[in-house]
Formats: C-alpha cells, sequence, structure tokens
C-alpha cells in the first residue's frame, strides 16, 4: 500500500521541463501507487474550464489513464488553481476533495489541505482570498471573454509577486498556533500541505506532525506514505534523494 502527495506543480506551458517532469513522474512513479493526492496548484493559473489548452488537455489524458491503471488520484484546490471545476476534474478522472479533507492515513487521522489559508499573518492575502472566492466574483470572472480573464490573472500574479517581496517570510509563513488549533478542531495528527514551498517535516508537541510539501521546478517533490513517510526530491531522470523521514509512523 503505497500513498502519494504532491502540490505546487505550477504547470504551465512556457515551462516545459516542469511539465515533463511531471508527465514522467505520473508514468514512472505515480502508476505504481494506490492513491495519489494533488494538494493544489497543480496549475500554475486557471482561467476556467473553458480554455483547456494543449499543455491541460495532456496533462488531463495522463490523469485519466493513471485511474484506469488502478490510481486513484484526488485533487484540493490551490490558490492559484481554484477555478478547477467539474468539466476538467471529470475529463481527468480526479476526485474533487473539499478544501480541508480529513483521510485515514495507515490508521492515523490526517488533514490535507493547499496551505494557504493557514497563513493567517498575511492579512492583505487572506482579504484579497476572501474577496476572490465569493460565487459573484467567480461567476462573474468565468463569463469574462477568454483574452481578458488572461490579462487579470497575469495582472493579479505579477501585483502578488511585487507585493510578497515586501513581506517578511514571517509573514508569508504559516500561523503556528492556528495550525494547532485546526488540528485540535479536526481531531487529526498529522497535516500535510504545500503553498510555503519549503519542504520539511516539523514535529509538533504530542506527538503531532506537519509535513509541507515543495514547490517544482528543476526537481520534483513528493511524500511517501507506505510504513515510513518520506518526503523525497527527485530529478527528471527520477534519481531521487531522501530529504526527510517519519519512521515507523503507523505505532
Ligand atoms: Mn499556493
Amino acid at each position: 500500500m503505497k500513498t502519494l502527495f504532491i502540490s505546487d506543480i505550477h504547470l504551465n506551458q512556457n515551462n516545459p521541463n516542469v511539465v515533463n517532469l511531471f508527465l514522467n513522474f505520473l508514468k514512472y512513479q505515480a502508476s505504481t501507487a494506490n492513491s495519489l493526492y494533488i494538494l493544489g496548484d497543480l496549475f500554475d493559473i486557471w482561467i476556467g474550464d473553458d480554455h483547456i489548452d494543449e499543455m491541460s488537455l495532456k496533462i488531463s489524458k495522463t490523469l485519466k489513464n493513471l485511474a484506469i491503471q488502478g490510481t486513484s488520484c484526488y485533487f484540493i484546490r490551490g490558490n492559484r488553481d481554484f477555478l478547477i471545476g467539474k468539466k476538467y476534474t471529470k475529463l481527468a478522472n480526479i476526485i474533487l476533495l473539499p478544501n480541508e479533507t480529513v483521510i485515514n492515513l495507515n490508521g492515523k487521522s490526517t488533514l490535507l489541505l493547499h496551505g494557504d489559508t493557514l497563513c493567517t499573518h498575511d492579512r492583505k492575502y487572506q482579504n484579497f482570498r476572501k474577496t476572490i472566492n465569493q460565487n459573484w466574483i467567480k461567476n462573474f470572472f468565468l463569463k469574462l471573454p477568454v483574452h481578458l480573464r488572461i490579462k487579470i490573472s497575469n495582472f493579479i500574479k505579477k501585483t502578488s509577486i511585487i507585493s510578497n517581496k515586501n513581506k517578511t517570510s514571517k509573514i508569508m509563513d504559516v500561523n503556528q498556533k492556528y495550525v494547532l488549533n485546526l488540528m485540535q478542531k479536526t481531531k487529526t495528527c498529522i497535516m500535510i500541505h504545500g503553498h510555503t514551498h519549503i519542504p520539511m517535516i516539523h514535529c509538533l508537541p504530542k506527538s503531532h506532525y506537519r509535513i509541507v510539501l515543495g514547490t517544482w521546478n528543476n526537481t520534483g517533490c513528493v511524500l511517501e506514505a507506505k510504513k515510513n513517510l518520506t518526503l523525497i526530491k527527485f530529478s527528471k531522470h527520477l534519481k531521487s534523494t531522501t530529504l526527510y523521514t517519519l519512521k515507523n509512523f503507523k505505532n
């Protein structure tokens, strides 16, 4: 029994190296697992299911093959691809999960989420998130012509990059207190998320763990759950390096 977790692949047709790295990962690594969980920001930008370009179509076909071959694939939306809808998830044969999902991972109650909602120190971002996640705004945006949606998305991305440059890493990181409260509220002892892009297994009090998945660029990052939990980095030839291991987490 093997379960894999990834996030923040940020697929973009202008970055074919990451696209190929991901396609290879699906074909040769993910296919050996029982389940694959993608915890958001699979795509760098998503402007609606009515605009499926060549790259996202290819990704959907490979994901669909994976499901046909027996690996169940689950998806939680990220802050970049929060507009992915039922049309695309159906096309790719991936199961869309709620933003916060609790699963049983080898007997441990585990909370899965993208991670942006944990960064509560960043008030400006949280307010922005709240605004754009309102249904009427999403529906309004999705009705705009494609070229306008691309323009707006690129503008938001550019503005956020500039604004993040002025924020300290503490502001952009997760709020520890919020994390512990959320784990208590959801009765979970493991939390797995992405978004902050720095892979790590954080040990929290009372044998609780927060696992952060890494972002993809020249290398990919995956959390493999078997008897141990292993955070792995791998290159395009799928040569892998173990970053961190949590041994016998079953006990
Ligand atoms: Mn993100």
